[in-house]
Parts: C-alpha cells; sequence; structure tokens
C-alpha cells in the first residue's frame, strides 16, 4: 500500500471524526461515535491501523507516525465532546428561558462626559473669534491666585477658610500654595510671558470651600478670557459675549452688564444672558485694572483689556435645563446618556 494512500484514509477518518464528535449533542450520540471511531474491537481508526501493515517497508515510519498523530487527535477530540456535554449548558438542559436564536446583547458604548463636551465645544466657539486655548496650574501660589489680581492680604477672598490651602511639609519659596480658586490666575501667567496683544481663553478646574447646591459645587470649571491690545473697550467685551453666547446657545441671546466689584477688574460687571426668556448668571468681567497691567510690566497708558470669567457647568446646566449641577457629578449613567 502506498504511503500517500494510507494518510489520505486517515485523513478522511479524522475529518469525519471531528463532524460526529463535534456534532455530538447528547452523551448517547457522543458514545455512538466514541464505539464507531475508537471501538477496540471493529472500530474505524483500528480497521485504518490494520492498512499500516501494509505500507510498503522505508515508508513505514512515517505512517506509524501519522497514525500515532491521528490516534491522539481523535482521543482529544472525544474527550472535548464528553468535557461539552458534562458542562452545565442551559440548552442541554432544556432550560425554558433560553434562546439560542435571540439576538447578542450590545455592549452600550460610552462617550465624553457633558462638561468635557461641553468644554470643547466652548474652544471652538472661542478659537472662531481668535482666541487661542492656554493651560494654567491647579496648584497655585498667592502671587499668582491673589496678590497679581490686587487681592491683598487683608482681602476676605484670602480667607483660609475660603480656600483649599494645601498642607506642604516642606516651606516653598513661593511661600504657602493652594489649589486656584479662579481661572483668572492663568491671566497673569500669559501676560507675564507674553508682550501684547493678548487674545486667549483658559478653560479648568477651579475649587472653592463652597457647600454643595443646585448651583454650586467645591470644584468647578471655569472659562476665562482675556484680550489685551491697544483701544480695547467695554463695547469689545459685550459683543465678543454676546457673539460667544448666540453660538453656544443659538438664538438671539441679550446681554446685560450689572455693576459690580472684582478687584482685578476696573470697571467691574457682573453678566446675565437673556435665553429663552430667561435671565442667568453665567460670571463676572470687566476691564482689567491698571495695577494688574503695571504688576506684569504692561503699559496701562498704551494697552487696555478686558476679562471675563464664567462658570461652564452653569452655562451648560442652562442649555440643556439641567435644575442641579450636582446631576454633572453623581455619573448616574442615566443623566449621562442623555448628552
Ligand atoms: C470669578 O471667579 C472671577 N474670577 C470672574 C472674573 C474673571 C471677573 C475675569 C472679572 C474678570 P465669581 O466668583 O463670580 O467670579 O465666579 C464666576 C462664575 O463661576 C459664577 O458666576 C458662577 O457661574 C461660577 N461659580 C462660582 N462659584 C461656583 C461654584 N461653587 N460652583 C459652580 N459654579 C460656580
Amino acid at each position: 500500500m502506498a504511503l500517500a494512500d494510507f494518510v489520505a484514509d486517515l485523513d478522511a477518518l479524522l475529518t469525519a471524526a471531528q463532524q460526529s464528535f463535534g456534532g455530538a449533542a447528547d452523551k448517547a450520540t457522543l458514545e455512538a461515535a466514541r464505539i464507531e471511531y475508537l471501538g477496540a474491537k471493529n472500530g474505524r481508526l483500528k480497521e485504518a491501523q490494520k492498512g499500516l501493515g501494509k505500507v510498503d517497508g522505508p515508508d513505514k515510519p512515517a505512517a506509524g507516525k501519522r497514525f500515532n498523530e491521528v490516534k491522539q487527535a481523535l482521543d482529544a477530540l472525544f474527550a472535548d465532546a464528553e468535557a461539552r456535554l458534562a458542562a452545565p449548558d442551559a440548552a442541554a438542559a432544556g432550560d425554558p428561558t433560553f434562546d439560542p436564536t435571540e439576538p447578542g446583547r450590545r455592549v452600550p458604548l460610552g462617550h465624553l462626559h457633558p462638561l468635557t463636551q461641553t468644554i470643547e465645544e466652548l474652544k471652538e466657539i472661542m478659537g472662531r473669534l481668535g482666541f487661542s486655548v492656554v493651560q494654567g496650574p491647579e496648584v497655585e501660589d498667592e502671587w499668582h491666585n491673589f496678590e497679581a489680581l490686587n487681592i491683598p492680604l487683608s482681602h476676605p477672598a484670602r480667607d483660609p477658610l475660603e480656600n483649599f490651602y494645601l498642607a506642604t511639609a516642606e516651606k516653598l519659596a513661593s511661600g504657602p500654595m493652594l489649589l486656584r480658586s479662579q481661572t483668572s490666575t492663568v491671566q497673569i501667567r500669559v501676560m507675564e510671558k507674553t508682550k501684547p496683544p493678548v487674545r486667549i481663553i483658559s478653560l479648568g478646574r477651579v475649587y472653592r470651600p463652597d457647600d454643595a447646591d443646585a448651583t454650586h459645587y467645591p470644584m468647578f470649571h471655569q472659562i476665562e478670557g482675556l484680550l489685551v491690545d491697544r483701544g480695547v473697550t467695554m463695547a469689545d467685551l459685550k459683543s465678543v459675549l454676546r457673539l460667544f453666547a448666540i453660538s453656544y446657545f443659538g438664538g438671539d441671546v441679550h446681554i446685560r452688564f450689572r455693576p459690580s466689584f472684582f478687584p482685578f477688574t476696573e470697571p467691574s460687571v457682573e453678566v446675565d444672558m437673556l435665553w429663552n426668556d430667561r435671565w442667568i448668571e453665567m460670571g463676572g468681567a470687566g476691564m482689567v485694572d491698571p495695577n494688574v497691567l503695571r504688576a506684569v510690566g504692561y503699559d496701562p497708558e498704551e494697552v487696555t483689556g478686558f476679562a471675563f470669567g464664567l462658570g461652564v457647568e452653569r452655562v451648560c446646566a442652562r442649555k440643556y435645563q439641567v435644575t442641579d449641577i450636582r446631576e454633572f457629578y453623581h455619573n448616574d449613567v442615566r443623566f449621562l446618556a442623555q448628552f
């Protein structure tokens, strides 16, 4: 018998056995397949073994090797099928709730958090108005968070109870450090390094020990804008804020300024926006105080500037009619999935 014929017979046997063992749906069928292929007396493997004696002498070792491989493969096929049928299987156990024809379950796909989406959108809108994005550190020194912003040591905003001061093990050369309480710190960092004109926004987290309620959270986000150039006026501030609000909310948005006070702007205003017949307070703004310009080495006789700082949670909540900003931080997927 030629080696090729012997091997072809073995391969056919293996293919048939794969189907029989693999397709056995219950133990009785598997046992029948076992007897058919592996049966010690008349099993098909036993029959194939008889062919081994007829293979031409020099081909015998190769034929024997192949025979052993196929024998091991058949044993493994049987063992696999046996294990499969022994495992608790809802279908085999006749479980009435198991329906193999049902479509698979879709794994839900996540998406960006609504605040992250808002931040990206605000960057995009302000980018179109020519503002570039800069970032500043969340851990600040007192110079950038207060002094350079014209907030003297005696000011109540510097009260330790109004801020998150850090307990640092070593005394730092820069003095005490704190989590920044406003993004206005970035104004200073930019102006210290850049000559006017300046046209930037900065978005990020700020921290205040406020009690959480529907409109407050101890950690929240602000968008800060700063434009310094020759001849900048309050009218420019109002136009930029209006264009910004129209782009974000859509439709006609009106801007109202209410007189206010911030140590780093003069005059200072609270910014309200009228959208869908309701006024909402968005943040603070004003013309950069000459003292601030001087502190960073600018000449207030040459350049003027405006700055604004808006609460990102409030802006986003207004657009999507979220009545409690704490929802943004509960991370309940039923809420998040709506964005
Ligand atoms: C400021 O933080 C000033 N730095 C804004 C500014 C920038 C004025 C540039 C002038 C020039 P204020 O403390 O009002 O201002 O905060 C601004 C906005 O942040 C608020 O109007 C509100 O929208 C939001 N905000 C303040 N505190 C919280 C809080 N605890 N949780 C959520 N949002 C808050």
